[in-house]
């Protein structure tokens, strides 16, 4: 098993404790001394005594950000700032981070050690198809490339034709960018007569978005690769905060630098391992934007145990299941896009492209199913189709305790994504507001 810093990564837990502890009473102090929106938001808490502590703290949450637009929630003066991203969410405003050179050295190095722990090893060529630019999922992964000393093609996103055949010359062997992009690469090879099975990729890091099990077992077909899930988000540090080993077995997160929480969404309590929440991080060295119980929307479980697999120590996170703004409530049934991908991808006569359309019909919510049938399957006759949509319909409401609409639709006709795809299309509010 490789490693790239053995020591931090097998750690006995009452050391990480004593260094989660110190860190934390570090950060507290200096977020409270340099930046105005935590003095004024720990007016009355004076110290950090132990890690349990952490509970008396308020959380923080996104629009914190926003309402600090664009850098007030900076520790430091913008000549300190050596770069600066942005996510923009779906109201608009930009979520604006900053990093000072500390910062990058410590992306760069959390990205380096998850890379090794997907499986990367010197004299891999990184085929790094995320986007550069203000999202971080470019830089995040060039960066931790560098640091480890591997070849990194920053192809970016887009451009899908001219990526194969860079793939394909260069010959890449490790593919990094969003689940659903793989998957329309793979399509568009197949299109241009390449069989993405053949290629020299073997390894796909991939993350960004929600994707299930059977997501992961279509991609790691389409491509003949082992693909690896990969988590993290702009406000913490980017790509780099958790990330799977060939186990394959929850996330590993490099709780050294980031303090991880699991909480009741509603009521904001602390639950135990195992129990299904609301991830809470909490960045123990950043320095130009500490977030501390940093609420992250992401719906995770904590797990505490060593990795039988790879032996490392860090706790680890559970896939994401998607994030609380994503979950759908139907008719009083929470519905996360996660579970209907579930139920598509087990069915093999249609493929994993799909869209959730929500809608509103004599004051009921009307959730319709648009999934595109196999090239194969596209030219069944009509009454084979009629009975596959039933089929799906009866499997997804089987599940989901609540009756759905299915519409299959032909192969390649759904709108395909070079970065996060779009699942959900709520048309609920946009009749509100059209009435
Ligand atoms: O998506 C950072 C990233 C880049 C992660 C490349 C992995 C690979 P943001 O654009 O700020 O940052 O979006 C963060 O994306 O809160 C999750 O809801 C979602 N997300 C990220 N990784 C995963 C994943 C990047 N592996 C938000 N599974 C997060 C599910 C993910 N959701």
């Amino acid at each position: 098993m490789e490693y790239f810093q053995k020591e931090i990564e097998k750690i006995k837990e009452s050391e990480l404790k004593k260094i989660q502890l110190e860190r934390l009473k570090r950060i507290f102090s200096y977020a409270k001394e340099k930046i105005p929106f935590y003095q004024r938001l720990y007016k009355d808490i004076k110290n950090i005594n132990s890690l349990s502590d952490i509970k008396n703290l308020p959380f923080t949450k996104k629009s914190d950000l926003r309402d600090n637009y664009p850098f007030n929630l900076f520790s430091v003066p913008i000549s300190e700032i050596l770069e600066i991203h942005a996510s923009s969410g779906t109201t608009g405003k930009l979520t604006v981070v900053g990093y000072t050179k500390n910062d990058i050295e410590l992306w760069s190095e959390v990205m380096a050690r998850s890379l090794v722990c997907a499986g990367v090893r010197k004299g891999d060529i990184i085929h790094n198809a995320y986007g550069y630019g203000l999202f971080t999922g470019g830089l995040g992964f060039h960066y931790g490339a560098l640091k480890l000393g591997v070849t990194v093609i920053p192809v970016s996103a887009g451009g899908t034709q001219r990526q194969l055949m860079i793939i394909q010359d260069f010959k890449s062997t490790v593919l990094t960018c969003t689940p659903s992009y793989s998957l329309y690469m793979a399509e568009e090879a197949k299109e241009m007569g390449i069989d993405p099975r053949k290629t020299t990729i073997r390894l796909g890091i991939l993350g960004a978005e929600p994707w299930t099990e059977g997501m992961r077992k279509q991609i790691e077909k389409e491509w003949d690769m082992i693909a690896i899930d990969i988590y993290g988000l702009s406000e913490i540090i980017g790509p780099g905060v958790a990330v799977e080993c060939e186990g394959k077995d929850g996330l590993h997160l490099w709780a050294d630098h980031f303090l991880p929480e699991v909480i009741d969404p509603e009521t904001g309590e602390v639950l135990e391992e195992g129990q299904e929440g609301e991830l809470v991080l909490t960045t123990l060295t950043k320095e130009a934007l500490p977030m501390i119980r940093y609420r992250t929307g992401d719906i995770v479980k904590l797990i505490n145990s060593v990795c039988s697999y790879c032996k490392r120590t860090m706790p680890r996170i559970s896939k994401i299941k998607g994030r609380i703004d994503d979950m759908l409530i139907i008719r009083g049934i929470n519905v996360f896009p996660s579970q209907i991908e579930s139920i598509l991808t087990k069915i093999p006569e249609v493929s994993p492209h799909y869209q959730i359309v929500v809608t509103r019909e004599k004051h009921l919510d009307k959730l319709e199913v648009r999934v595109e049938v196999t090239e194969k399957t596209f030219s069944d006759e009509i009454k084979k189709l009629e009975e596959l949509q039933k089929k799906v319909e009866r499997e997804i409401s089987g599940v989901l305790g609540l009756s759905v609409t299915v519409k299959l639709v032909e192969p390649k006709s759904i709108e395909r994504s070079m970065g996060k795809a779009k699942r959900v299309i709520d048309l609920r509010k946009e009749l509100k507001e059209g009435n």
